[in-house]
């Protein structure tokens, strides 16, 4: 597994967790005396991408047996209620940590404090919560804010002094990944002449991408010539749309994605895409990493961020050989 480096980001000096022994209540570490596994309790949002397939075989790998966990799986396919009945029967299970993946940012207050309650740490991976800070111990994800901002820059760069008429397929409505890439986007094309026709969550699913884009196509036409995508899948998903009204992909109409797993970068490496902002999925390493130091009692910070890279063509054609995702 590729290790790759993460940003410790302290929110604040004394936002940093130094956990006490979780050695009371229903949460008791069986690990932290070498009594044996540390059992994991995860909640992952689904099975809805590429991305998402690769994020979770990096957890599952890095919280294996051999690696000293006992891992409950859970796949929320989508919905916050799977996850907050998932959390809820770990709480019951009495796990030494939760680990999950929040589908969305809100709605989560309730189920966090109780297992607080019950002295159970709580490492969010991927996406983020709007609950108070102290309600979990730390994050492990992308920047997706930052991941946004580098697709707009890159329309604002390419279409400066041109007219460009973007539409945009958003991920799941509510989620972080989704706002924060918004955020990112519409504050880096702020001040030009980019156009966003029209703005649709595909749910970051390919089926979704390609129906929302059929849509625009019927209501937008051959006027459209800039695709923002919040995800390879639904960019992928596009593609067949773009292709059945006539129209080729990369050229008509130029797309940049945000994930950069290998089908990504392939439609990159082949033109039909035209630029692809990573999201790095290896996220279970350092997962693993903060937990065992939570269940030891060991300070833990709140946030690592992983490094995230962008692609041209030709960084595509480059990174396709070892890409790991
Ligand atoms: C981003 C992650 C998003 C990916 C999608 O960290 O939450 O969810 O961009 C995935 O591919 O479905």
């Amino acid at each position: 597994m590729k290790r790759r480096h993460f940003g410790v980001i302290a929110l604040a000096a004394g936002a940093a967790l130094a956990l006490s022994a979780c050695s009371s209540g229903a949460g008791g570490a069986s690990g932290d005396s070498g009594s044996g596994p540390i059992k994991i309790g995860f909640s992952q949002v689904g099975a809805e991408s590429g991305w998402r397939t690769a994020n979770t075989k990096s957890l599952k790998e890095a919280l294996a047996s051999d690696n000293g966990f006992k891992l409950t799986f859970s796949d929320a396919q989508q919905k916050q209620e799977n996850q907050i009945s998932a959390i809820r029967s770990f709480i019951t299970q009495g796990v030494d940590a939760i680990v999950f993946a929040p589908v969305v940012e809100t709605g989560w207050d309730d189920v966090l404090k109780e297992a607080k309650d019950a002295e159970i740490p709580v490492i969010l991976e991927d996406r983020s919560v709007d609950s108070d800070p102290s309600l979990y111990t730390s994050r492990v994800g992308d920047d997706f804010e930052k991941e946004g901002e580098t697709a707009g820059k890159w329309v604002a760069d390419n279409f400066a002094g041109k007219s460009a008429n973007l539409v945009v397929l958003e991920g799941t409505t509510g989620s972080a990944a989704a706002n924060d890439r918004t955020t990112g986007f519409n504050q880096a094309i702020k001040g030009t002449d980019v156009k966003v026709l029209d703005s649709q969550t595909g749910n970051f699913t390919r089926s979704e991408g390609k129906t929302v884009m059929e849509g625009f196509l019927q209501k937008y036409g051959k006027s459209i010539n800039v695709l923002f995508a919040q995800n390879d899948d639904m960019g992928l998903g596009a593609l067949d749309a773009i292709k059945a009204a006539g129209l080729t992909p990369g050229k008509d109409i130029q797309i940049v994605t945000i994930d950069g797993t290998k089908d990504g970068l392939t439609a990159l490496a082949d033109g039909q895409f035209n630029y692809v902002v990573e999201c790095n999925p290896l996220l279970g390493d350092k997962v693993a990493e903060v937990v065992k130091a939570a269940v030891a009692g060991k300070k833990v910070d709140k946030l690592y961020l992983a490094k995230d890279e962008a692609f041209d063509q030709a960084a595509a054609e480059k990174a396709l050989p070892t890409r790991p995702y």
